[in-house]
């Protein structure tokens, strides 16, 4: 073993010694470290020979310690307990942007995939499920500054299993897709791979149904400046998807009308605008060019007058797009209880330097995920207490309630705060909202410290005019407020979406349902942090009635470079994923357990009276022996079917006599191999 396979072993434990031990591994290609049950990912930024079909063989059907770190082992230990026990499971990766979560994600599906059930029907399940990943990439992933492949969304995919733990099928449901970055895209980057996947994979004949052009200097949305991406073969891509679209359960026609869609988008861009006199009062602009706007009406299906009017006009605001979307890809259903394994790969802890709207969004999320891991954790640790009949000792930790707390209270709440703002009359802007907040936090903030000085809303003097600061269970960060108002609302101007719901096109109408005019809804639009917050709150409650399952992904330098392990930036993503506090958990009861017979066999040539057979029950022996080596009966509690080990010297200082006892035998054999010659 490279380092120590188990952070929760680390002797003595301090950030420095676990990144070494990190470094160290990684140096090895040893990428995957556990902290307990949890899974450190390193991304190697090479490809490595470890998700073979033979890998997948050793890892099927063995215990979680047996052998080394590997995120198949918890994709066993998750199918196992989902199949075996019942138990539905939900694994979940949280890292950041380049961190390796998506592959991650892929990783686990791509297992379970190999070792769930055979036949026909079971395989087309399967393969609709893995070749769901495609489709959903090409249009939410986007080459970034920070990875080539960047989920520009949150996913989360609950795969159902029958009774016998074959799938059944799938359910993905997607959270804040990054839908700006179709209009812009920051320097350097490029916008959703499907654009340029379909004008260097389409065949001419399709291009010209969707008159495009395969250049894409042609088209405004398309940035010039990183066009083509080192490595990615975009055409070949297109292939993939195409071929992906069909396996999930796509047919032709809708391929088509989705294409469609695509094209239409790339001619939207082009349009220019130029601005008329004002007319009847409201704001008017005419379009340029005329030519692509007829095109797109051809490939929608809409009346060009009726186009042109909605983008001339401002009106009435109306519903804004939903934030999450479900895509259901099951086919075969039954009656009978579905078992569920759901995985979850969302963006991690943000911070910027310059932090807005979205990040904020994120950390929450982020800070209630950080709220179900430590009362999981603290819940599974509590259960397998009782269950083993042990006593159960209080573990003091952080908890961040109070976090989650000042953004999500219903009445006073940052997010409530920003609503109240959004919906009142009158001129309302961002600094209107800070305004708001300083005032409303401060003042909480000034009762909080009375009860309990845990105030989360940071306010001092160094705070830039228009920003404000929250200390997160990772780290503090300030957020400027610029564009929170805005993208709050998020609105969509009724004009748009009612001249969309008139086009020709089956899947434009299902795309902007609020058009209809028989439902038009003269309620306000909710707003964006209001959707994020419900779509968290039904996520949290999801994850709650499952069993979790954790990879934490740690990115090991910002180069995309294998070989490259940067200190600093490893320290910061330890932090911000709350590793130490994570470890610190699963050492305050008893760092180490393990099933009494495994044990004995393991230790049983330390001590006389067990070596080489114990005859009597394991627990026995395994009381006999460490009764024998004299280990302090502090250290140890003895569960229904495990000993429980309190502290990691105790399990070295086992390790270590066995390791003299090998070698002391090895000594013996040698010396009579001499004798006999
Ligand atoms: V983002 O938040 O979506 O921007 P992710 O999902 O955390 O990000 P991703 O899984 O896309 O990162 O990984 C980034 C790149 O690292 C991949 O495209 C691979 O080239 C590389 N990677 C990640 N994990 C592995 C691995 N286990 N083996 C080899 C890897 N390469
Ligand atoms: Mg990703």
């Amino acid at each position: 073993m490279i380092g120590v396979g188990d952070m929760v072993l680390i002797e003595p434990l301090s950030e420095d010694t676990f990144i070494e031990n990190l470094r160290k591994r990684f140096e090895h290609n040893e990428i995957y470290t556990y902290i307990g049950s949890v899974v450190i990912s390193m991304n190697p930024y090479k490809s490595l020979p470890i998700y073979t079909a033979e890998k997948v063989e050793e890892y099927r059907n063995r215990n979680f310690y047996e052998l080394s770190p590997h995120i198949y082992a918890l994709a066993d230990e998750a199918y196992r307990s989902l199949r075996d026990q019942d138990k539905d499971q939900c694994i979940l990766i949280t890292g950041e942007s380049g961190a390796g979560k998506t592959e991650a994600s892929k990783f686990v599906m791509s297992y379970v995939a190999a070792v769930c059930g055979k036949g026909q029907e079971v395989n087309k399940v399967k393969e609709q499920l893995l070749q769901s990943n495609p489709v959903l990439e090409a249009f939410g992933n986007a080459k970034t500054v920070r990875n080539d492949n960047s989920s520009r969304f949150g996913k989360y995919m609950d795969i159902e299993f029958d009774f016998k733990g074959d799938p059944l099928g799938g359910v993905i449901s997607n959270y804040l897709l990054e839908k700006s970055r179709v209009v812009k895209q920051p320097r350097g980057e490029r916008n959703f791979h499907i654009f340029y996947q379909l004008l260097s994979g389409a065949s001419d004949d399709t291009l010209k149904k969707l008159k495009l052009d395969r250049d894409f200097s042609k088209y405004n949305y398309l940035s010039l400046d990183s066009a083509t991406v080192n490595g990615l073969d975009d055409a070949a891509c297109f292939r993939t998807v195409r071929n992906a679209m069909q396996i999930v359960g796509f047919m032709e026609d809708e391929v088509q009308s989705v294409l469609e869609l695509v094209a239409a988008v790339l001619k939207l861009g082009n349009l220019e605008f130029k601005p008329e006199s004002r007319c009847n009062g409201f704001d008017e602009s005419r379009i340029k060019d005329k030519n692509d706007l007829k095109e797109m009406c051809e490939l929608l299906g809409i009346e060009q007058s009726v186009l042109e009017r909605a983008f001339s006009f401002r009106t009435v605001e109306a519903k804004m797009e939903k934030v999450s979307t479900t895509l259901n890809v099951a086919q075969a259903q039954t009656k009978s209880r579905k078992k569920v394994m759901g995985v979850l790969d969302i963006y991690g802890f943000e911070i910027f330097e310059d932090n807005s709207f979205e990040q904020f969004i994120i950390n929450y999320c982020n800070e209630k995920l950080q709220q179900i891991f430590i009362e999981l954790t603290l819940r599974e640790e509590q259960e397998e207490y009782i269950r083993e009949g042990i006593e159960w000792t209080n573990i003091e930790y952080f908890n961040n309630a109070i976090i989650c707390d000042l953004i999500e209270n219903n009445k006073n709440g940052i997010l409530a705060m920003l609503d109240e703002e959004c919906l009142r009359p009158g001129t309302v802007t961002d600094e209107t909202f800070l305004d708001k907040l300083n005032t409303v936090c401060a003042e909480h903030q000034h009762f909080e410290s009375r009860q309990s000085k845990n105030s989360k809303f940071l306010t001092d003097h160094s705070l830039p005019h228009n920003c404000f600061r929250i200390q997160h269970y990772a780290g503090k960060v300030l957020y400027r407020v610029e564009g929170f108002v805005d993208k709050n609302n998020d609105l969509l101007y009724r004009d748009l979406s009612q001249a969309m719901y008139k086009a020709n096109h089956s899947l434009i109408k299902i795309l902007f349902p609020e058009g209809n005019p028989a439902k038009v809804n003269l309620k306000r639009p909710l707003t964006a942090g209001f959707q994020f917050r419900a779509s968290v709150g039904t996520l949290m409650k999801n994850l709650l009635t499952k069993n979790p399952n954790y990879i934490r992904c740690i990115k090991p330098n910002d180069k995309k470079a294998a070989h490259i392990f940067t200190d600093s930036l490893v320290c910061h993503q330890v932090r911000y994923l709350g590793l130490m506090e994570n470890v610190r958990v699963r050492r305050a009861g008893y760092a180490f357990r393990q099933a009494y017979e495994p044990c004995l066999e393991r230790y049983k040539m330390l001590c006389k009276q067990t070596w080489p057979h114990w005859k009597g029950p394991a627990r026995e022996g395994v009381e006999v022996l460490l009764k024998n080596l004299q280990v302090p009966a502090e250290e140890f509690a003895y569960g229904r079917s495990k000993i429980f080990i309190r502290n990691p010297r105790t399990l070295f200082f086992l390790e270590e006599k066995r390791r003299q006892c090998l070698e002391d035998l090895a000594t013996l054999i040698q010396k009579i191999y001499r004798g006999w010659k």
